[in-house]
């Protein structure tokens, strides 16, 4: 593909706008950035495309579009604003940051996708492939935007993929020759029109595979078994039920059977990862991994030491008999309802943020099930406390930190203290990262304070 000369404009100046700059920049394309928000707020960003010649259009909610070759978003930006619908119109092409990066990948793709997990799931084929001597480069939603792997891949055996919804949409021509799927529960709603929307949306992972291609799904989620039908390569994994082949629960084991390949067993006491949820993570891994040749020895040792990543039901502390979990990323129904299920004690759930029209409803049943008190923040705090009313006693907090001094206050020895918001951060944090971390700092801090 030559972009020597090509008139771009990259929309939404965060990570992918600057990898897509730089990008194109150095591919000889005419680069112009536009993002709704103002030049002061986006230094960081700009400062890592300066010196390229890159013309920026800032703090602007409809750019000027007439005259560009292709129009690159970001993920994070809809492809049904008006203007963006209109130069459509007009003939350009609207295109996603993966859908460029497909026309340019020549290494194996493997891409894990779901509304849970996937994060853990990416991170966990990349060791496991890392460790048994191949060589993986792990990018996309998890944080390092697929067209900045690149560079690298000449040198790389597989590119591993975390794809988001988001990205899926905006590339039709993305091609993993292996993908796994591993749940859909409702998020995103404020970007779908809905839940079917965003089920067919996930099922565009699959859209251009070919038999020699490979799915990996989870028998158990109803939204992503039947995807299995029509064809190609499939392997299930489930956490109910025994399966003729795939990875399943076995008296004490996570068993994987490839037919024709390989039959192994994993042992759960040697599993770091809590929770039932992240042993489907470890399934739908291990099925991708052990697949593209990685060695079961070598993912046993592997799975002995990874622990997960942070903001993921992360234990944060024990402090007074109470255990503090920081689940800052559970933005979603979907993922609070996994982590409230992991806990047998009395659990005091700090949640709120800012609202995905999400049905807060769903989680209703284990609130009442298992939630000691509800503290609850952000803007959808007195949402949060009209749907759950009756439930679990709510108390409103102001901010963090007035969230973990009263769940403190309300927690006795032997129960926990979880942030799992089910809802973003955007509100009052920077990303759920922030919000994890503040969280962390003054669970800290209580341990210089007297309980009240
Ligand atoms: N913007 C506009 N116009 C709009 C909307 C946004 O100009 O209409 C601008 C914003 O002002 C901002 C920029 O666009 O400056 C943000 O773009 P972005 O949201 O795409 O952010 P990036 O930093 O580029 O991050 C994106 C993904 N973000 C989203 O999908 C929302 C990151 O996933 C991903 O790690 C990164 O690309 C690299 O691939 C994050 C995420 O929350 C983790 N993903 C969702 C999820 O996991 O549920 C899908």
């Amino acid at each position: 593909m030559d972009l020597t000369g090509k008139k771009i404009l990259v929309v939404g100046l965060a990570r992918t706008g600057v990898a897509l700059a730089r990008f194109l920049a150095q591919a000889g394309a005419r680069v112009t950035v536009t993002d709704l928000a103002p030049a002061a707020d986006l230094e960081g960003y700009r400062r890592e495309i300066q010196g390229l010649g890159i013309k920026e259009e800032l703090g602007v909610s409809q750019p000027q579009w007439e005259g560009y070759d292709l129009l690159l978003l970001s993920p994070g930006v809809p492809p049904e604003l008006p203007w963006i619908a209109a130069a459509q119109e007009a003939g350009i092409p609207v295109w996603g940051e993966l859908e460029l990066a497909s026309h340019l990948f020549t290494r194996p793709l493997m891409a894990v996708s779901g509304t849970n997990g996937k994060t853990t799931t990416t991170t966990l084929v990349g060791e496991l492939l890392q460790a048994s001597g191949l060589r993986p480069l792990v990018g996309g939603n998890i944080g390092t935007p697929a067209i900045s792997l690149l560079e690298e891949q000449k040198d790389a055996d597989f590119l591993v993929l975390e794809v988001s919804s988001f990205q899926m949409d905006t590339a039709p021509h993305f091609h993993p020759q292996a993908a796994a799927l591993l749940n859909i529960s409702p998020d995103h709603l404020d970007r779908y029109a809905d839940f079917p929307a965003y089920i067919a949306s996930k099922a565009g992972l699959f859209r251009n595979q070919g038999p020699g291609d490979l799915k990996v799904l989870n028998y158990d989620d109803p939204a992503v078994r039947p995807l299995g039908a029509g064809g190609g390569r499939v392997l299930y994994f489930s956490s109910t039920q025994p399966l003729n082949a795939g990875a399943w629960l076995d008296r004490g084991n996570l068993r994987v059977l490839l037919p024709g390949k390989l039959d192994e067993v994993f042992p759960l006491q040697k599993i770091r990862l809590p929770g039932r949820h992240n042993l489907e993570n470890v399934m739908a891994a291990l099925l991708l991994a052990l697949d593209a040749g990685a060695t079961a020895t070598t993912c046993r040792e592997v799975l002995a030491r990874f622990q997960g990543l942070p903001h993921r039901l992360q234990w944060v502390a024990n402090i007074g008999g109470v255990d503090f979990y920081d689940d800052s990323k559970g933005t979603n129904v979907g993922a609070v309802a996994r982590s409230l299920t992991f806990f047998e004690q009395p659990v005091i759930l700090i949640a709120g943020g800012r609202d995905k029209d999400s049905d807060f409803s769903l989680l209703s049943p284990l609130i009442r099930e298992r939630v000691k008190a509800l503290v609850l923040m952000g803007e959808t705090r007195e949402l949060l406390a009209r749907t759950w009313n009756g439930l679990a006693p709510a108390h409103l907090a102001a901010d963090m930190q007035a969230a973990v001094n009263r769940a403190w206050e309300l927690a006795a020895p032997g129960e926990v203290v979880l942030l799992s918001p089910a809802c973003a951060s955007f509100d009052m944090f920077k990303d759920y990262a922030h919000r994890g971390e503040t969280f962390q700092r003054m669970v800290e801090e209580l341990r210089d304070a007297e309980k009240p």
